[in-house]
């Protein structure tokens, strides 16, 4: 009887786990895009205001339909994307962020998202490019940076892949983008199963 109540219990409680990598440029507005995704989903996490730019590891977790998302937030600098790769065979999706507002670094961007999706370990694993800094009024719009983004079409082959505009700072767009990753995670489970964890 108390293998079946604790099976019971078990499959009441546990909740499929997602790990979301976020990677881009340094200064692309990763931190401040982790923060606002703990704070829009009621996360007690920290004020944009109070966080500096990402230097190494942050880690932040959201509970949303029924699953549960950890976001591993990789600093973006050259010496620390060296350590991006160890972390892909662990991941179910990837959101890369942009700086819609850097003209002079967009190329940059572009070539470090090209060498990320070239790795074999994230053949099949959705991508959401966010375009942000969207309330910067001379910034480029989605309309600008999809097509860059697109132009290898086929390295991001049949994987799900969307660019999405946003603003960290302000919030918009963030939960379009991250209700789309979770139904593309649902989606690819075959593919990549979640892990499954009890809720504590
Ligand atoms: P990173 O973690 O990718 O390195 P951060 O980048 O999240 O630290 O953001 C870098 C700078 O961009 C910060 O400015 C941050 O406030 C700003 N930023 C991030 N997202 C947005 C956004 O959507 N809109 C605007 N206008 N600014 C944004 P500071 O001045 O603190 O360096």
């Amino acid at each position: 009887m108390y293998t079946l109540l604790h099976g019971f219990y078990k499959y009441m409680v546990q909740k499929d786990e997602y790990c979301v990598l976020i990677l881009g440029l340094d200064n692309a507005g990763k931190t401040v895009k982790a923060a606002k995704t703990k704070l829009t989903k009621n996360y007690k996490g920290i004020h944009p205001s109070k966080i500096t730019t990402t230097v190494g590891l942050n880690i932040g977790k959201i509970e949303i339909t029924g699953v549960r998302l950890t976001f591993w937030d990789l600093g973006g600098q050259t010496e620390l994307q060296s350590l991006w790769d160890k972390y892909y065979a662990e991941s179910h999706a990837i959101i890369y962020i942009v700086d819609s507002n850097d003209r002079e670094r967009i190329d940059e961007s572009k070539e470090t998202f090209d060498k990320m999706i070239a790795n074999e370990n994230l053949q099949g694993i959705p991508l959401l490019v966010l375009a942000n800094k969207q309330d910067i009024p001379e910034c480029m719009g989605v309309r600008e940076v999809k097509p860059i983004f697109n132009k290898n079409a086929h390295m991001i082959g049949k994987r799900d892949c969307m660019v999405m505009p946003v603003s960290a700072l302000t919030g918009e767009g963030v939960d379009e983008g991250i209700h789309w990753l979770v139904d593309c995670v649902k989606r690819n489970s075959l593919m990549r199963p979640p892990k499954s964890n009890e809720n504590s």
